[in-house]
């Protein structure tokens, strides 16, 4: 098979997408018979802090930053029920994936989807405006239901992100794995290769790991410059473990 026809790309079914029973529609919609694509791992996450962050680091520091974070975690659609503050990962695989479900996606702002494409997914979403502390209009949230990756840098870096490799059945899994010699426990945003009281053990000697998540942890444990940040390593292995959303 070409390259191409192996593309991976992540899609999250957002919480206004779970809100409005939206996801048997999106799953119908990425069909093998209507895509070509398969699904290759798929899971429900209470989304935790370090994943939101990282998920849309790109993102930091701009005006709908906080919100997104809220929006992703779903605190904005399920402010009372922390038990629905959840979302859909889904790992696709097939001919052109990012391309072609970003087509039936539509563009990120509803407003602009309605009007380009019609009947795409994103065109069901809606805008809320955002204001300052000052009651300011500062720009527009989208509520746009779905999240699917951009290109093929971006796919990699959400797919590890959001899936240990264990969670994809081997003979789908794109990129490179080692299994480890080592123990990692983690506690209060420290990892360490020492068990220290309430810390928990997230890698321990045979478990298969991303190769790029090692290389980070290896680097953290020289103090030598990370090629990313410990929190994009940590954050699966957080996904469902903590009640924090509580
Ligand atoms: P996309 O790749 O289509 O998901 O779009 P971006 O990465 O540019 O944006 C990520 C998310 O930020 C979008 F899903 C919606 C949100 N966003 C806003 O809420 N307001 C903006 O002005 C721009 C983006």
């Amino acid at each position: 098979m070409a390259e191409q026809n192996r593309e991976s790309s992540l899609v999250l079914i957002k919480p206004d997408a779970l809100k409005n029973s939206l996801t048997g529609y999106i799953l119908s919609q990425f069909s093998e018979f209507h895509t070509g694509l398969r699904f290759a791992a798929l899971k429900v996450v209470a989304v935790n802090l370090a994943l939101a962050e990282e998920h849309y680091a790109e993102h930091k520091g701009k005006f709908f930053y906080p919100a997104l974070l809220d929006y992703i975690r779903g605190y904005l659609h399920y402010p009372d029920d922390p038990s629905k503050r959840r979302v859909i990962a889904i790992l696709y695989r097939g001919p052109n994936a990012i391309k072609n479900i970003r087509e039936i996606c539509g563009n990120t702002n509803p407003h602009e989807a309605r009007q380009q494409k019609p009947g795409c997914i994103r065109a069901l979403g809606t805008v809320i405006p955002l204001y300052d502390e000052k009651g300011k209009f500062i720009g527009d949230r989208s509520d746009n239901l779905i999240h699917a990756s951009a290109n093929l840098q971006d796919a990699e870096r959400e797919i590890k992100l959001w899936f240990l490799p264990t969670d994809i059945p081997p003979i789908v899994r794109s990129f490179p794995t080692e299994i480890s010699k080592e123990y990692f426990y983690y506690k209060n945003n420290t990892i360490s290769s020492a068990y220290t009281k309430e810390s928990f053990c997230f890698i321990a000697p045979g478990d298969i790991v991303w190769k790029s998540d090692m290389k980070v942890l290896r680097q953290l444990e020289k103090g030598k410059k990370q090629d990313y940040s410990t929190n994009a390593v940590i954050a699966k292995y957080l996904i469902n473990k903590e009640e924090e959303n509580i």
